[in-house]
């Protein structure tokens, strides 16, 4: 409600408000397309999880996605960000291209059309719908024909191949070609549509300066937010498209760095928070009314979201999509390293033959949850709530030992096509260069978000 009244005067005063031009850049400036599933202000499903209106169980049962809460901030913060520092000329934001994730897409194509256009006053900036939906069927088995034969998904006459150019991947496209020099892609939503312009035009390589993404776990390490398990969003609400996102033979050839949980999540834990509230952020100096209305905007529509992630985790939430953009402008604030990156399949979803039954035929596990499987985290004492994560994206510092890409049984545990890869040559950012840097970050965050 808050969002809507908000938007109803934003609208009145973009009225009165002067366009800003578009400012002109240094050489060099980072040049910057998101991939984003921004959320900011929206009360509602998971993307792609609420869109059907109802499904039915085999008693035909109504059941209804309960899962509605306050969504995601970051990217909005993310996206709000990179505005201010285009504006300054420290980096150029190219094209904005939502995604579901956080929420439908349809809903989050109005916060960042806000967003961009009113709050921002960028009408410039082509802001243009990609996914709707996922690559294909995460947690369910693979479709198959009459035959019996699965539908593959992977290759060029595959499923996904076939079907995923949207209206998104396309400008994606077009900019990408059409480009004076090589674009940054951030990718801070589910990997859909980057996977669908790097397996559908392996040509667009040489057009992309690097691909950052805010995703992925360092090999054995527990992902947890103030000591309670959390997933990686990004990763987990697509992994067949991380899948062949890792897998094209373009990734082969495009730097991609990827900013791991080790890094990402530091910033959220008790003691070690950076915080986004009326106190941490202040807006530039002197005020004017249009970074006020941005600045509050922001902070009015995170409201929600923060109490609803204080509720589970104790403490409000910190930033992560903003590790990528701070990534591009500022990569000297980050450890990062040559890394291996690859895809753990959880064992074992529940049409699996291997799936645990008790001699009366009942489950005695909840699926890709199987105690001593090879995902972390996973397994009956960390919650059911796993079993609606089919497989981990996670980066080895040993580089001596590559191993294969997919890693699991394909077909039985997850439904990711093998695709006879290696492990990715990746960069992986771990940390913060140094205390001092830890510090700039936070500086920096307070600064040009608004
Ligand atoms: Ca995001």
């Amino acid at each position: 409600m808050l969002f809507v009244l908000s938007l109803v005067n934003g609208l009145a005063l973009a009225s009165a408000l002067p366009k800003s031009p578009r400012s002109s850049h240094p050489e060099g400036v980072p040049l910057i397309m998101f991939s984003t599933d921004v959320a900011n202000g929206l009360i509602s499903t998971h993307g792609a999880q609420g869109s059907s209106p109802v499904s039915f169980s085999a008693t035909a049962t109504y059941q209804r996605d309960t899962a509605v809460a306050p969504q995601d901030v970051d990217d909005g913060f993310t996206l709000a960000m990179a505005l201010n520092l285009d504006a300054q000329g420290l980096v150029e934001v190219d094209s904005i291209i939502p995604t579901y994730g956080n929420a439908p897409l349809p809903e989050e194509m109005a916060v960042a059309l806000f967003l961009t256009r009113i709050m921002k006053q960028r009408p410039d900036i082509p802001v243009i719908p990609g996914a709707m939906a996922q690559a294909s069927q995460t947690l369910h088995g693979t479709s198959q024909w009459f035959s019996g034969a699965n539908v593959q998904i992977e290759g060029a006459n595959g499923s996904f191949a076939i079907s995923c150019r949207n209206s998104g991947v396309e400008m994606m496209y077009r900019r990408l070609i059409n480009s004076h020099k090589p674009i940054t892609i951030l990718a801070i939503g589910p990997l859909t549509d980057v996977a669908c312009l790097l397996t559908t035009s392996p040509e667009i390589k040489d057009k992309i300066a690097e691909i950052i993404i805010l995703a992925s776990r360092l090999e054995g390490k527990s992902v947890s937010v103030n000591g309670k398990i959390v997933n990686d969003f990004n990763f987990r609400m697509d992994p067949i498209a991380g899948a062949l996102l890792l897998g094209s033979e373009a990734a082969r050839e495009i730097p991609i760095r990827l900013i791991t949980f080790s890094l990402s999540g530091q910033t959220s834990q008790s003691g070690d928070l950076i915080e986004f509230n009326s106190s941490t952020l202040k807006g530039p100096t002197p005020a004017t009314p249009e970074s006020q209305f941005s600045l509050n905007l922001l902070l009015q529509s995170s409201v929600p979201r923060m109490q609803f992630w204080e509720s589970i985790f104790g403490t409000p939430q910190g930033p992560f999509d903003q590790y990528t953009l701070t990534a591009a402008v500022w990569p000297e604030l980050f450890n990062c390293q040559p890394a291996l990156a690859y895809i753990q399949q959880c064992p074992t979803p529940a049409w699996s033959p291997l799936y645990p039954t008790d001699s009366e035929g009942n489950p005695t596990q909840k699926p890709y949850n199987a105690p001593d499987n090879r995902c972390m985290d996973h397994g009956t004492e960390n919650g059911a709530s796993l079993s609606v994560i089919a497989a981990e994206l996670v980066v080895s510092l040993n580089l001596n030992n590559p191993g294969p890409l997919i890693r699991g049984i394909t077909g039985i545990d997850g439904n990711i096509p093998n695709l006879n890869q290696r492990a990715l040559p990746v960069t992986a950012c771990t940390d913060f260069a140094s205390p001092a840097a830890r510090q700039l970050f936070q500086e920096l965050l307070y600064k040009y978000t608004w």
